[in-house]
Parts: C-alpha cells; sequence; structure tokens
C-alpha cells in the first residue's frame, strides 16, 4: 500500500500518468482493506474456494445451459456533489445502466467488432442491473439519492478513500448490501486531477464499505475528453464486484513472466494492462490447458471488459468470467438475486414515476398474469425464462390478462414496450 500511494503521489506530480496505472484503483484498495482486516484476509480465501468449488461442480450444466441462473441486480446510484456539475442528471445514470445491461447480455452495438478467435467465448452473462423500486423502508424510490456536500469534502481515493460511503464524513451511507448493488457518484480528483476513474469492493468486503465508486463526469455517456467515455468504467468495477480479477491477474513485479492470474482459463495470460489502447499485442506464450490443449497462443484480450482498453474497443466477458460470476452469485452474494427491493423501468427518459409503472399481479402467479396498464396504450409485453429462451409476446390492455399456464415454473422476465419502445422490464415468479 505505501508503494501504491508513494506511485500515486508521483502520478499526480506527472500529468502525463493520468489514468495510465490507475483507470481502476480496485487492487489497491483491495490490497488497503486486506492488510488492514485479517479476518476479510481469510473470508476472501474462504469465499475463493467456495466459488472454486461451484465452478468446478457445475462446469457441465455451465457448458449445456448457462447454469439456468438468471439475476437482476437492483442498484441505487447515491450521487454526493460539491457543485451544480457533480450532480449528474438523471439521464446518465438512466443510460449507464442500460450500457451495464447491453455488456452483460451481450447485446453491446459493437460486439461485432470481437475478433473471432474470441468471439465463440463471449458470454451473455446473463445478469440484469435495474434501479431499486423500493428503499430499505419500503418505499417507493427512484433508485438515486442525493447529497450535496460541503465545498470542502474531499473523496480523493489517496487521503479520503470511502469517505464518500458515509454520511459521517460528509458522503451517504449505504443501503444494505446484502439487497441493493450501491454506486456511490462523487470527484475523487486531487489537486483537480481525476486520475482514478473508479474502484470497487470484491465479494466478502465490510458491508459498509461494499460496492462501487464512479468519478462523476464517467457516468454513462459522457463529453469527458478521454477514451473512457462509453460507460465502460462502470461495467469493469461492477465486474470486481461480482468477483471477477484484471484479466492480467494483477502481477505485481513480476507480471513480465506472465505469471498471474484471474483464476479465469479462457481468458489468455497478459504481462501487464493494455495501456488504454486498442493495441493489439500478444505479450504471453505461456496459456492455460483451455489454449494449450488446442493448440492456440491466442493474442491478448484487449476486447475484455476487465482490460484497460478504450472503452470503445471493449466488447465482451468469457464463458470462465461469466462461470466466476454465478458462482459468486450463488454463494456469497446471493441474497441479491432475492432482494425485495424491486426494479424500477429502465429508460432514457426520467417522467417514468414508480407510481406510474404497469403493475404485474398476481406474483408468484400460477395461470393467469393481470396487467393494470394506468391507461397506457399499444403495449406489448414479451417473456424469457431463466435461460433466455423468448417465452412469447402479447399485446395488455387495461385489466386484461395473459394466460402463462402453459410456461413452466421458475423466474419469468419479462419486458413491456409502448409504442415499440422499451419502458420497463422486471421478472414474474410462475408457479405450478
Ligand atoms: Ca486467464
Ligand atoms: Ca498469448
Ligand atoms: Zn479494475
Amino acid at each position: 500500500m505505501k508503494k501504491s500511494i508513494l506511485s500515486l503521489l508521483l502520478c499526480v506530480l506527472s500529468a502525463a500518468c493520468f489514468a495510465q496505472k490507475h483507470k481502476c484503483y480496485t487492487d489497491e484498495a483491495n490490497a488497503h482493506y486486506m492488510a488492514m482486516d485479517k479476518k476479510y484476509q481469510q473470508t476472501k480465501k474462504e469465499y475463493e474456494s467456495a466459488v472454486q468449488e461451484w465452478i468446478a461442480a457445475n462446469r457441465h450444466t455451465l457448458k449445456t445451459n448457462g447454469g439456468g441462473l438468471v439475476a437482476t441486480i437492483p442498484v441505487v446510484f447515491h450521487v454526493v456533489y460539491k457543485n451544480a456539475t457533480q450532480n449528474i442528471a438523471d439521464s446518465n445514470i438512466f443510460r449507464q445502466i442500460e450500457i451495464l445491461n447491453e455488456c452483460y447480455r451481450r447485446t453491446n452495438a459493437n460486439f461485432g467488432q470481437t475478433r473471432p478467435i474470441f468471439d465463440s467465448i463471449a458470454a451473455d452473462v446473463q445478469i440484469e442491473f435495474c434501479l431499486a423500486q423500493l428503499d430499505p423502508s419500503g418505499n417507493p424510490t427512484q433508485g438515486i439519492t442525493r447529497k450535496s456536500a460541503p465545498s470542502n469534502a474531499s473523496f480523493d481515493i489517496l487521503f479520503n478513500m470511502d469517505k464518500v460511503k458515509s454520511s459521517a464524513t460528509n458522503g451517504q451511507d449505504p443501503w444494505p448490501n446484502d439487497q441493493y448493488l450501491n454506486i456511490w457518484v462523487c470527484d475523487m480528483s486531487l489537486f483537480g486531477i481525476p486520475f482514478v476513474l473508479g474502484y470497487a469492493t470484491f465479494p466478502g468486503s465490510n458491508p459498509l464499505l461494499d460496492g462501487v465508486v464512479l468519478q462523476y463526469n464517467f457516468v454513462g455517456l459522457q463529453s469527458n475528453g478521454t477514451s473512457s467515455n462509453l460507460g465502460k468504467t462502470a461495467v469493469h468495477e461492477v465486474g470486481h464486484w461480482l468477483g471477477m480479477r484484471h484479466i492480467w491477474g494483477d502481477g505485481q513485479g513480476s507480471s513480465t513472466l506472465c505469471d498471474s492470474t484471474d483464476y479465469v482459463d479462457d481468458t489468455p495470460n497478459a504481462d501487464t494492462a493494455s495501456q488504454q489502447t486498442c493495441l493489439v499485442k500478444n505479450s504471453c506464450s505461456n496459456e492455460s490447458p483451455y489454449w494449450t490443449n488446442a493448440g492456440v497462443d491466442p493474442p491478448d484480450m484487449i476486447e475484455n471488459y476487465m482490460d484497460y482498453s478504450y472503452d470503445a474497443c471493449m466488447t465482451m466477458f468469457t464463458e470462465g468470467q461469466k462461470a466466476r460470476i454465478l458462482g459468486f452469485l450463488t454463494t456469497t452474494r446471493s441474497t441479491l438475486i432475492t432482494s425485495p427491493a424491486g426494479c424500477n423501468p429502465i429508460g432514457l427518459t426520467n417522467t417514468t414515476k414508480p407510481e406510474d409503472a404497469i403493475a404485474l399481479f398476481p406474483n408468484p402467479a400460477t395461470n393467469n398474469l393481470n396487467f393494470k396498464t394506468n391507461g397506457r396504450s399499444d403495449l406489448i409485453v414479451s417473456f424469457t425464462d431463466a435461460l433466455g429462451r423468448k417465452l412469447g409476446s402479447y399485446p395488455i390492455t387495461e385489466n386484461n390478462s395473459v394466460d402463462i399456464s402453459d410456461f413452466r415454473a421458475g423466474i419469468l422476465f419479462y419486458e413491456i414496450t409502448e409504442h415499440g419502445k422499451k419502458i420497463q422490464a422486471g421478472k414474474v415468479v410462475k408457479m405450478d
């Protein structure tokens, strides 16, 4: 930690190193938590073993049907601002949620640029994110909190890391981390230099610190004058929060030996991060059995969200990373899947308030699912099962119902469009 503080100080003194090494501060933050908390060291080891065991036990299922697990994770954004610019618009947050969903469901528009050697192992991670519909007290919420901090408050990671996570230090307290993904948005710049774009806690971290912190002008689509302007910082940081490591394995000192691992077989080894470019390289030839068994020495996977490439070059997670994510979601973070926090409609407009949302009932449902449409028209509901299979689309009108008796029991994901535009998504439980 001392070494990284020194290197950061040197970094601050040299504008040229801006964001070269510290685009993401997760690895350094984790080292800090490990040093400060021996219990966390132990917990993290145990969680890692549990995930490895889960992956080993479910390897076959994962390959054949994706594990059958799909989760929608309720998110709360805490915007902590010192001026109007830092108080980012709802629209940035809505777009960020959409970008997360595009990347984790592999519906990102730039997926087609994935090189052929990698596109067959690019995963639909089968996770979606939504803004929470209920706050911890059970009251309707938009899934966004806003807090004005005094102008002399500091949230830089060098001297004031995690202060944004507590109201006692001018920040915002987290919502329960077993029900919500907390994402804090603030200004982490020091001496006016925003040299960290974000950081996250790994599964098993202190519940009061658990979540993601994002530099305010890197949320959603932003004109921030950098190549990290397409909302991929959040995709990367949420990846850490779900248990993923950097694809070069965060090798320190011995990194040129290509001997560090991200605990994922199908992400090729890399000696270090891509230096925030789209430069094609092949830095390691000692690869995992996944590649050597096929007699292939793959290039570094600059397409991966867990590298440091330009946002525009990032297109994918791998099947191996997906297994790791589902492992953590099934073990350490399993309560998120059944969180009662609900989902707000995801959209580009901020006009749909929770009370305007279309109600689906009963939930769970056995035969008929009813809709209360609040006078809306030209609505279509589509259902997908937990394996991503489309089950059907149906027009809905006020107080009509859809017969779901033929659907198999389990979680159903629905999406509602109004005049062809997606206005709401969520899940209902089908019972036999
Ligand atoms: Ca790997
Ligand atoms: Ca290689
Ligand atoms: Zn990172």
